[in-house]
């Protein structure tokens, strides 16, 4: 029998999802992300980012690639959207390669492997998205909001659609302000929310999640855009978290005070957005949906998946009237 107080041998813990719950305090906080370093270069094929189908910060830079047109110069590998086993002895769970979903570079059966192949020493969390160097076989980067603006300066030049620009300079500032006001209450918050174990603990970020969605709406009611008339990284930063919030955060994480169809803005909003043919490359409801509730068995353990009526993302978005500056060729059909 192993004794738990001797540390000499044990090997370090990877975290995951799991253990990021507080039972004590009913609470549950997202790791810091621990790989920061930009590219060496902006050589095409030489990086790929590891993401996935359902991880809304994956997403967000998948978003991005798209619309400038990146992904001949940048590859995304997808892991499977199905949580498995990535630590045996502990059973904890995080991203996992499959049949369908492979690691095409190295054959590796999770993501973690991925990580330690490029730094024997990892163990943090291993999570998507994450920027692979195949030349130097590393993690460079784990942190989708500095590593949207670091593709986005650095590859620019080499997209298809150059004369996209997702971070205009004079709205630089407030993309990153409207980063700060949102992540606790609202991007991370429906997380927050749905891990909470602490009755008290989930009304309070309930409450201060739907305040935050009431601020946007009105917002968004006089403006197209969520920073004025431009579409810009802020509307990505914001997109996948009402558009999978009905479908997902209403059910599963019990953010249920409303629903993003309830909010004539923000509904009109998603919907929008949602018809481009480009962001729907990135957005798939099935592989969302099978993600969400069949990855957390802790707050779901028998993986039953929420039936869901979304007719209402297809009608009509009914925001022709506002002012707006959106790239023509996101509507256009590849
Ligand atoms: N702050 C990070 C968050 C990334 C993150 O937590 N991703 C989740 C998926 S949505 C993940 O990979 N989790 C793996 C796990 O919990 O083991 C970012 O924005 O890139």
């Amino acid at each position: 029998m192993t004794d738990a107080s001797d540390t000499s041998t044990a090997k370090p813990k990877t975290l995951t999802w799991e253990s990021e719950l507080n039972d004590e305090e009913g609470t549950w906080e997202r790791t810091r992300s621990a790989y920061r370093e930009p590219p060496p270069s902006d050589e095409a094929d030489r990086y790929v980012i590891y993401g996935s189908h359902a991880c809304p910060w994956a997403t967000r830079v998948k978003m991005l690639i798209d619309m400038l047109g990146l992904s001949d110069a940048i590859a995304v590998i997808d892991s499977d959207p199905v949580f498995g086993v990535i630590e045996e002895d502990t059973q904890q769970t995080g991203w996992v390669f499959s049949e369908e979903y492979p690691d095409p570079l190295y054959g590796k059966s999770t993501l973690k492997d991925v990580y330690l192949l490029g730094n024997p020493e990892h163990d943090t969390k291993s999570t998507t998205p994450m920027l692979w160097d195949k030349r130097e076989r590393r993690v460079l980067h784990n942190e989708s909001q500095e590593m949207a603006p670091i593709l986005h300066d650095l590859f620019r030049a080499r997209a298809t659609h150059p004369e996209v620009d997702l971070y205009p300079e004079d709205l630089r500032q407030a993309i990153d302000d409207l980063y700060a006001d949102l992540y606790e209450p609202l991007l991370n918050g429906v997380y927050r929310a749905g891990f909470a174990s602490k009755q008290e603990v989930h009304d309070e970020v309930v409450d201060g999640l739907f305040a935050k969605l009431d601020e946007l709406e009105a917002r968004l009611t006089s403006q197209r855009w969520v920073l004025g008339d431009r579409f810009t990284f802020a509307d990505i930063i914001l997109f996948p978290t009402l558009w999978r919030f009905d479908f997902v955060y209403n059910i599963h994480f019990k953010c249920s005070l409303r629903r993003v169809q309830d909010y004539p803005a923000l509904s009109g909003y998603v919907r929008e957005i949602y018809s481009w043919p480009v962001v729907k490359r990135s957005n798939s409801v099935e592989l969302t949906r099978k993600h969400y509730y069949t990855s957390h068995y802790v707050i779901n353990p028998h993986r039953l998946i929420a039936k869901v009526d979304l007719s209402w993302m297809d009608r009509a978005h009914g925001r022709d009237g506002l002012e707006q500056q959106a790239p023509h060729w996101f509507m256009v059909q590849a």
